[in-house]
């Protein structure tokens, strides 16, 4: 058996038609869609058919699909252009748990001068929308908030924010990198203003991203220079990705209802076993509302590093729920914000699954995963009654 990647979080093997049909794009079909010859010209209709497909995954228009470098530049992109659009207004909201591509923006823009509120989350990583009533005020310009969470799945209540901001004149961004083509996304039942979502998510490859943007959304462009994708973004497009996540959006919207039900069999397979077999193990957040693919396990008195090292010799492929920058161990913004205690954040581990897992994979490590914990908790010098917490 190859190895076991469990990691489809951070990023998803391009599915072989995918893969397929971008080929040519990168060897004969080498042309700029912009030129005036039919042998780059040609390739414009290809980037046509492309955006209809990636927008009937969310069942937008195509003229409402702007193709990003990724989804960090979507995410940039609608946060500034919406501030940009209403240039009195300088609150920004957004909430604790979102990725840095949002959570380092906004700081971004803290420093710029513009107030931004973080909304915190509940113990199962659940936004109360009522807090969100509280802080919006006349000088709210946007608010961004994540479809679902990437460390936990969590599922935020998107149709609740927008009843809250509806008629306020505020602007509604929502990071649905993690969410699309997971679960169904409806922008004609969520209008939202704007969506982000990434190609390498959903077995596109890296580097290509979209941004919805509704009709009549005021918009600037964050990428300037030529009149690319209608003005609104500028650069040679990235045709061979593009024609690939096109593709990748279709495979996605076909299969969507089937993988649900497969992923989220399997999921819970993995989940409910380890919660038996493990002492002192909690599946972190709220398991009624989470995207089918994810889960995130913390095994108290462990450290996730230590288990994914374990996991690695087992060629299982894993990530901490931490979100580690290598070397250090600074400890899950999300799970902290969610108040998980200092002995489970630590030995977090969060395991995101894909259309190409099989059953047998997760046998695999529903069979080696109680040795591992197992063996850390005997040679951990935390034993339990040992365990020392730092000082607030
Ligand atoms: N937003 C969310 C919610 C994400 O999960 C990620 C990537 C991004 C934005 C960035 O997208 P990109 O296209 O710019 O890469 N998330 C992760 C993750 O959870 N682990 O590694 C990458």
């Amino acid at each position: 058996m190859s190895a076991i990647y469990l990691d489809n979080n951070a990023t998803t093997r391009i599915a072989p038609e995918v893969l397929e049909e971008m080929m040519p794009y990168l060897s004969d079909m080498y042309g700029n869609p912009s030129s005036m010859h039919t042998f780059g010209g040609q390739l414009h209709r290809r980037i046509e058919e492309a955006r209809a497909k990636v927008a009937s995954l969310i069942n937008a228009e195509p003229e409402e699909i702007i193709f990003t470098s990724c989804g960090t530049e979507s995410d940039n992109t609608a946060i500034m252009s919406a501030v940009e659009s209403l240039p009195r207004k300088k609150h920004v909201i957004t909430t604790r748990v979102e990725h840095p591509a949002v959570l380092n923006f906004c700081q971004h823009l803290a420093r710029k001068g513009y107030r931004v509120t973080y909304l915190p989350v509940n113990n199962q990583g659940q936004l109360d929308t009522n807090v969100l009533l509280k802080e919006i005020d006349e000088d709210t310009a946007v608010v961004s908030i994540m479809f679902a969470n990437n460390e936990t799945g969590v599922i935020f209540p998107v149709k609740e924010i927008l009843e809250i901001l509806k008629e306020r004149g505020i602007l509604f961004h929502t990071d649905a990198v993690q969410a699309v083509g997971k679960i169904p996304i409806d922008v004609k039942n969520l209008p939202v203003d704007m969506l982000t979502l990434s190609g390498h998510k959903i077995h596109a490859p890296k580097g290509v991203g979209a941004l919805y943007v509704r009709k009549g959304t005021r918009f600037n462009p964050y990428i300037i220079g030529g009149h690319q994708e209608k003005g609104r973004r500028a650069g040679t497009e990235n045709v061979a990705s593009i024609i690939a996540l096109g593709r990748a959006s279709e495979l996605a919207a076909r299969n969507l209802s089937e993988e649900i039900k497969y992923l989220s069999a399997l999921r819970d397979r993995l989940e409910d076993t380890l919660l038996k077999c493990c002492p002192d193990v909690r599946v972190n957040g709220d398991r009624n509302s989470r995207l089918p693919n994810t889960t995130n396990i913390s095994f108290e008195y462990v450290e996730g590093e230590a288990i994914l090292l374990r996991l690695n010799e087992y060629e299982i492929c894993a990530s901490s729920g931490s979100a580690c920058t290598s070397g250090s161990l600074e400890p899950s913004h999300v799970l902290r914000a969610m108040g998980v205690p200092y002995t489970a954040v630590h030995g977090s581990i969060r395991f995101s699954l894909s259309r190409y897992n099989t059953e047998a994979e997760i046998d695999r490590v529903i069979e080696v995963m109680p040795l591992i914990i197992r063996e850390l908790r005997l040679l951990s010098p935390y034993g339990r009654e040992k365990i020392v917490c730092p000082p607030e």
